[in-house]
């Protein structure tokens, strides 16, 4: 009896021990699941958020949530759609002020910190003969390119003294100094006053194309312009569809064509919609991939003539939309492009997602062409004039500028 009472309060303890450790257990996977939810909803602030973000997007096909505000009383909240066309005004939202505007900076990250960061290392470690060489192989695997990086560092070896080559900030002065050079001027702002300014977009598929109508888009109807867009990448259903979502939540008309419809129909028809009803801009995509590159190339040039058939004069800039993560490829694309139609500026896209911004600098240089907008990531803010001496302060910033920068985030 005795024994048994004694075995029946040992069973006691061990199961009150059981029991504690299953709540403690318990407790800490309720408190993991709260983290873990928590994390999802309040999604995009680390990287690793943000890119699950995108990655989910991108498999989705559908441009990024947070659009621009279109103006009270603006000319375009009055439009209804038509068979051809849809107008949507869209309510403010405060990520798209400038308050919420992601600094360069920021954008800039990833090259910062892969090129800049191996600069600065090589700068401030003991310096030798050696530097120029090092510098070299930097330079190339930030996509600056050979033949710019060559240019580059022909300078740095005329112009410095064997003594000034040898001090770091006098070599980091000087490369800021070339490379901002090489970048040339900026853009000339586009007035978008010739009723409408028609822009033609090409690129490559994938490169952002159609993101970055939808980006400016929005910011033009936040000007006060009437917008219209054309779907000319009729190769593809969801390049459509895309563009239309962009339209509708911009607040820009989407002029469309039937399924597998003639891109030059759909563009002449977009061109003649903005006239008649006194459009600033018109801006047409384009399809970055048809059955063959001959026949891409073959095609773009028609659009253009048709443009011009639509209204003389047009279009009055061919943008060329490039990838900064493809590095020196996006270069050779821009050739063969360049070889079919006459292109007067470039939107780089992805700086964000990339350590080869250096590419920015190949672009001015080798192509010879202006890079006019940016794109820092995915959301309609996140499209950016591109302005050089911007660029250059944020692609040198040094690591003690690194905390302001998270402030100003
Ligand atoms: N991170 C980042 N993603 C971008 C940027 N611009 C475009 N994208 C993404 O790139 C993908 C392809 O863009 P899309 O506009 O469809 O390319 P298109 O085929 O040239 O029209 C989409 O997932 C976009 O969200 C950018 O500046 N940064
Ligand atoms: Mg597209």
């Amino acid at each position: 009896m005795d024994f048994g009472a004694f075995d029946l309060g040992a069973m006691d303890i061990g199961a009150v021990v059981t029991l504690i450790g299953g709540l403690v257990f318990l407790g800490l996977v309720v408190l993991a699941i709260r983290k873990m939810a928590t994390k999802q909803i309040g999604a995009g602030d680390s990287d690793g958020d943000a890119e699950e973000e995108a990655l989910a997007r991108e498999a989705l096909g559908v441009p990024d949530a947070p659009i621009g505000a279109l103006p009270p009383g603006h000319p375009e909240a009055q439009d209804q759609p038509t068979e051809s066309a849809t107008a949507k005004p869209i309510s403010p939202t405060p990520a798209a002020s400038a308050e919420g505007r992601r600094p360069m900076r920021k954008g800039l990250e990833k090259t910062r910190k892969g090129f800049m960061a191996q600069i600065n290392q090589l700068l401030f470690k003991a310096l030798d003969e050696n530097l120029v060489d090092d510098l070299e192989s930097i330079m190339i695997t930030s996509d600056i390119g050979i033949r710019t990086t060559e240019r580059v560092l022909e300078d740095l070896r005329g112009q410095l003294s064997r003594k000034e080559i040898r001090d770091p900030s006098v070599v980091r002065a000087r490369l800021e100094a070339r490379v901002r050079e090489l970048l040339g001027p900026p853009a000339a702002p586009l007035a978008w006053q010739h009723e409408p300014t028609v822009m033609m977009v090409i690129g490559v598929n994938g490169v952002g194309k159609t993101t970055t109508i939808g980006k400016l888009a929005a910011r033009l109807v936040q000007d006060g312009k009437k917008v219209v867009l054309a779907a000319g990448d009729t190769f593809r259903a969801a390049a459509v569809e895309q563009l239309e979502i962009w339209g509708d939540r911009s607040g820009a008309l989407v002029v469309r064509g039937p399924e597998g419809a003639d891109p030059s129909s759909v563009i002449y028809e977009a061109i003649q919609k903005a006239r008649s009803i006194g459009a600033h801009a018109c801006i047409c995509d384009t399809a970055g991939r048809l059955h063959t590159k001959v026949n891409l190339m073959e095609e773009l040039k028609k659009l253009r003539r048709v443009m011009n058939k639509a209204q003389a004069g047009a279009p009055h800039e061919v943008m060329m939309v490039l990838d900064a993560t493809t590095g020196q490829n996006a270069i050779a694309q821009a050739r063969q492009f360049k070889e079919a139609v006459e292109v007067n500026s470039i939107a780089l896209t992805k700086l964000d997602g990339t350590a080869k911004g250096g590419v920015v600098v190949a672009i001015c240089d080798e192509l010879g062409l202006p890079v006019r907008y940016v794109g820092i990531g995915e959301k309609v803010e996140d499209l950016r004039d591109f302005d050089p001496d911007e660029f250059v302060e944020a692609l040198f910033a040094t690591p003690e500028a690194e905390p302001q920068m998270a402030n100003a985030n």
